[in-house]
């Protein structure tokens, strides 16, 4: 049996992490049997990230390299019906979701103000009051540092939540009325799509891209038939 390391999300988004809803979406529809553990301490994953599959002896760190695996080892072959040019679009889009945008809902609850009591209350929800403030300084001064390194947090904040709207005012461009990113079925591509809108839309307080989902129902409706398609649900 597959174990899955991720951290836990809530009733409408099953993990906080893109990455970690990203490879669950990728196991769920490779049908393989899996389980989930949730981890805390991050310094037990070989890269000190989650999502982490472990297969028999076999630790997989990155959510690309699960993926791999699961095509290698199991029968995940939902990219089959892509053509060459599809899958350069398909990685180009995922890049930019996975390594910029991903950043603004980062930013979002780790610094803005607004996210505080969403990480206080949501992601650390089952740790000790007393420890919260704690961790939850610790994870910010990793999450700064982290940011800076990228380069993208020495933006404003305004510009960091404008560069992830025009990212997805160019995925729904792309999209058009589709129901999936590439046509009636989803691809490896919406996986990452729908767990970076499901984590976008759970983020419930005041940050920009909030409005901005409001003005785009069709984004919450994405999420929906994703989750029906893939987890039964
Ligand atoms: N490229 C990795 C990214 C994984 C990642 O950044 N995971 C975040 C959670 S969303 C993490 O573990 N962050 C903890 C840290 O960087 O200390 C993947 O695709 O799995």
């Amino acid at each position: 049996m597959l174990k899955l390391y991720t951290i836990p999300g809530a009733a409408n988004c099953r993990s906080f992490s893109l990455f970690a809803y990203k490879a669950e979406a990728l196991l769920a529809l490779s049908g393989a049997d899996y389980t989930l553990e949730y981890i805390a301490d991050f310094s037990k994953m070989p890269r000190g990230k989650v999502p982490v599959l472990q297969d028999g002896e076999t630790l997989i760190a990155d959510s690309e390299l699960i993926k791999a695996h699961l095509e290698r080892h199991f029968s995940l072959d939902i990219d089959r019906t892509l053509t060459a040019e599809q899958q350069a679009v398909g990685r180009a889009f995922r890049v930019m979701l996975e390594e910029r945008s991903y950043w603004a809902n980062v930013y979002s609850r780790f610094i803005d103000p607004a996210g505080n009591d969403f990480l206080r209350n949501q992601m650390l929800g089952g740790v000790p009051e007393e420890m919260k403030d704690g961790i939850a300084a610790t994870m910010r001064e990793n999450v700064r540092t982290q940011m800076h390194g990228h380069g993208i947090g020495r933006h404003t904040p305004a510009q960091i939540y404008a560069f992830a709207q025009a990212d997805i005012d160019a995925v729904l461009a792309y999209m058009g009325d589709k129901p999936f990113f590439f046509g009636s079925e989803p691809t490896s591509i919406d996986a990452t799509l729908a767990g970076l809108f499901a984590n976008w839309l759970v983020s419930d307080f005041d940050w920009p891209l909030r409005d901005y989902l409001h003005t785009r129902p069709q984004i919450a409706d994405y999420v929906q038939r994703f989750e029906r398609v893939v987890f039964g649900q």
